[in-house]
């Protein structure tokens, strides 16, 4: 294998993908012509990883949305509702991804620890698996045509069936795993096919072994490997396990018959240590990812070829890779005009990680002679990253030695919330929203003035106040007892902030496939954050003063900007949040010298930091509740906390929830009716709380009655003084219209159940 990387990104280096979804989606273009981009993409990235020197280029690495449905539809997992719409694959295919009028999309959530999403398959006793779809050995072809022979990447069975849920019409004593058997017998016929078409080896990926597992789910991952490995007709077996230190699996695959496993040495560097001891690795080929997959950062070459060199005597070859599949970065920094030159040159994108594996593959095969010049450029890089003086501030660093408990704790919560209702007055069940309002094409076009030069910042400023002053109105007629200003300065809350905080980048292009055609550009944390100036007080007292009702302050909390930024490697991720806790307190405090009464701090991401082993769970919740608090706890007592949080199951970080300590947690919930009250009230929460009461990821406009009949099954759980009224997210994504029907129904709803609540 020698030198390889896991995976690619494919929404294209300039969203080509993105935008040919869309415009076919809009029925503005054909299959042929969204088909066309698609082999196009395919065809340039063969090319390039080809031409770059990668000894071994992965395949079947594009998708048309998701990597697990793609594998869902290859096996036939396609549920019935989906079926029986009688459309073509393509479109039967999108149905799953999007959904239609009659039939909802499939579920999506959280790819491990990252901020990609794929579908949840629903798996059932009925499914039946077979090798339904044969994209995988298309594609294989397609770039033997192209002269390139691949090594098709295909999620694999035991990574497919524990990220699956039971179909709706499981009984509850079926896991998706039960069917282990029948769906190996399709990728038997998958590999078998691969095999004929002339593939040599094949990639299985199974990152759900570095998440904690059962010893019935390593047992299933010893027949698995066993199984496919006695097959007779099949490409070599690499299987990929990445996002952590795989621990005994790692033993179990060692000693099953695939020659080679490739892990994660950024994530799992722990593996280090144990893999020496894996006798079975001693004739199978060891696929060292060594150079960090998930972020941008250029890598210590001298450093990854000593932990390369170190395993040369644990196994019958040692390769290198990318930890991962570099679907998580984007594609090209040279494609960056806005970056400071020098952050730039500490930085490698996919592209630049492709040039730095293929010189480690050199270095290990030919001596590091052979590639003295690059790892001299590596060297000098890292070097300067290490010693800039643009990554350390000394006033930061010393206000962080300052830090002492009391200043991440605030006075008793019935202390609080006496001063509070003194000065803000609200009704039993007061309304509110969680802070966006729809961003109207008015909007961004004024964004895209400013950017490109053709307003200036006055005038933004002037259409910006226009459009508070608009949301103001409007919430004012609807009658919501809390007021936001709507946040139309902001495009993503995270950039938002980044853009006016030291110590991070803005990318230009470095677009990242969040999820389907959606993409997200992740700020650069290169270095100690602070705050030069005030950021959103200005727009929250412009709002204040037009209302007399209290206007909620809008900030995001320290744990989410880390989680949606690439950060920095050379300190722990405990110290960057605090020091972005810091920066957010002062914002804090500006809003309240600004009069603002309520400043909410969203978490959305507050779940997705979790680590995959439940062992390091209370190291990351103890130092992301105290960071939110350090952001926090520089207000009075008569100022009241907010958060949001969102995007997730909150289950595992449920007594966190409670240790954030805000007087008021708004939380989605509509989807899941309002069962996260019960889990709350079983952790002892006592704050006040707001179970969204209507999805807004769906244009649907709830009925009064609907949500009234929420609120009552809510009053069931929470004493009517804690319960808040709100949506359960943003509204930036919807139209107008739709959100003020479903505004007026929400406020209708809460009129129509004060009245038993006082
Ligand atoms: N911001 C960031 N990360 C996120 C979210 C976010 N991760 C989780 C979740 N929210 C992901 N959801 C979305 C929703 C919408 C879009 C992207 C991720 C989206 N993106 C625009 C697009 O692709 O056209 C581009 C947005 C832009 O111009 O910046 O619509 O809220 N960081
Ligand atoms: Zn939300």
């Amino acid at each position: 294998i020698g030198s390889t990387v896991l995976g690619y990104p494919r929404i294209g280096p300039n969203r080509e993908l993105k935008r040919a979804l869309e415009a076919y989606w809009a029925s503005r273009s054909s299959e042929a012509e969204l088909r066309e981009v698609a082999r196009q993409l395919r065809a340039d990235t063969w090319r390039a990883l080809d031409g770059a020197g990668l000894d071994s280029v992965p395949g079947n690495t594009f998708s048309f949305y998701d990597q697990v449905l793609d594998t869902a539809v290859t096996f036939g997992a396609v549920p019935p509702r989906y079926v029986d719409l009688g459309l073509n694959s393509l479109d039967t295919y999108f149905a799953m991804a999007r959904g239609v009028e009659s039939a909802p999309p499939l579920e999506m959530t959280k790819w491990f620890d990252t901020n990609y999403h794929y579908l949840v398959p629903e798996i059932g006793p009925g499914t039946r698996f077979s090798l339904a779809d044969r994209t995988p050995v298309e594609q294989y072809r397609e770039a033997r045509e192209l002269g390139v022979s691949t090594r098709p990447v295909v999620v694999g069975p035991l990574t497919f069936l524990l990220l699956s849920k039971p179909d709706a019409d499981a009984p509850a004593s079926f896991q998706p795993l039960d069917t282990l058997d029948e769906l190996l017998d399709a990728y038997a016929e998958l590999l078998r096919e691969l095999r004929r078409a002339g593939a040599q080896w094949v990639q299985l990926d199974e990152p759900a072994f570095a998440a904690d597992r059962s010893p019935a789910e390593l047992e299933a991952l010893r027949s698995t490997y066993r199984r496919l490995g006695d097959l007779d007709e099949r490409p070599n077996l690499l299987v990929a396990g990445y996002f952590g230190d795989l621990g005994e699996a790692l033993g179990v695959l060692a000693s099953s018959p695939v020659e080679a496993l490739a892990v994660d040495l950024v994530a799992g560097h722990s593996a280090v240590d144990t893999l020496p001891a894996l006798r079975g690795l001693r004739d199978k080929t060891l696929v060292a990812g060594v150079v960090d997959g998930r972020n941008v950062w250029r890598t210590d070459l001298d450093a990854a070829l000593s932990t390369a060199a170190t395993l040369l005597g644990s196994a019958g070859e040692v390769a290198v890779s990318t930890s991962c599949s570099l679907l998580h970065v984007p594609y090209d920094v040279e494609a960056e005009t806005r970056v400071d030159p020098q952050v730039k040159s500490w930085l490698a994108f996919a592209e630049q990680k492709v040039g730095e594996v293929v010189t480690l593959g050199r270095a290990l095969r030919d001596g590091r002679d052979a590639v003295a010049d690059e790892l001299a450029a590596a060297r000098a890089a890292v070097t300067n990253r290490a010693h800039a003086d643009r990554v350390r501030n000394h006033r930061v660093r010393a206000r962080l030695d300052g830090l002492r408990p009391e200043h991440a704790r605030r006075p008793d919560y019935g202390k609080r919330r006496a001063a509070q209702a003194k000065t803000l007055r609200l009704p039993p069940l007061p309304t509110t929203t969680i802070g966006s309002f729809p961003q109207t094409g008015d909007v961004r076009r004024a964004r895209a003035a400013l950017r490109a030069g053709s307003i200036d910042e006055a005038a933004y400023n002037q259409r910006m106040r226009e459009e508070i002053a608009r949301v103001i109105r409007l919430q004012e007629q609807l009658g919501l007892d809390v007021l936001v200003h709507g946040e139309p300065e902001r495009n993503d809350m995270v950039q938002y902030f980044a853009e006016h905080m030291e110590g991070f980048v803005a990318t230009d292009n470095g677009w990242v496939q969040s999820y389907g055609s959606r993409c997200v550009r992740p700020p650069i944390l290169f270095g100690d954050v602070w705050r030069p100036e005030a950021i959103t007080s200005g727009w929250a007292a412009y709002a204040q003063h037009l209302t007399d009702k209290p206007v909620k302050g809008m900030l995001t909390g320290p744990v989410t900007i880390l989680a949606w930024s690439f950060v920095r490697d050379d300190q722990p991720l405990a110290v960057t949040a605090k020091q972005v806790a810091l920066a957010i307190r002062d914002e804090a405090h500006d809003l309240e010298a600004a009069g603002i009464r309520m400043v909410q701090v969203d978490e959305p991401a507050l779940r997705e930091l979790l680590p995959l082993r439940a062992v390091q769970h209370k190291r990351y919740l103890d130092w992301a509740v105290e960071a939110f608090r350090l952001a926090t706890s520089g207000i009075a007592d008569s100022t009241q906390v907010h958060t949001h949080l969102c995007y997730s199951e909150f289950g595992d970080v449920i007594n966190a929830i409670v240790a954030l300590d805000a007087d008021v947690t708004s939380i989605e919930a509509a989807r899941s009716r309002m069962e996260v009250l019960d889990d709350l009230n079983a952790v002892g929460f006592a704050r006040g709380v707001g179970p969204g009461v209507y999805d807004i990821h769906s244009p649907r406009v709830p009925e009064p009655q609907e949500v009234a009949d929420l609120l009552r099954a809510a009053l069931e759980a929470v004493p009517a003084e804690r319960l808040w009224v709100n949506p359960d997210c943003g509204l930036k994504t919807r139209g107008y219209a739709e959100i003020e029907a479903a505004l007026t129904n929400m406020v209708a709803a809460a009129e129509t159940v004060r009245p038993m609540a006082r």
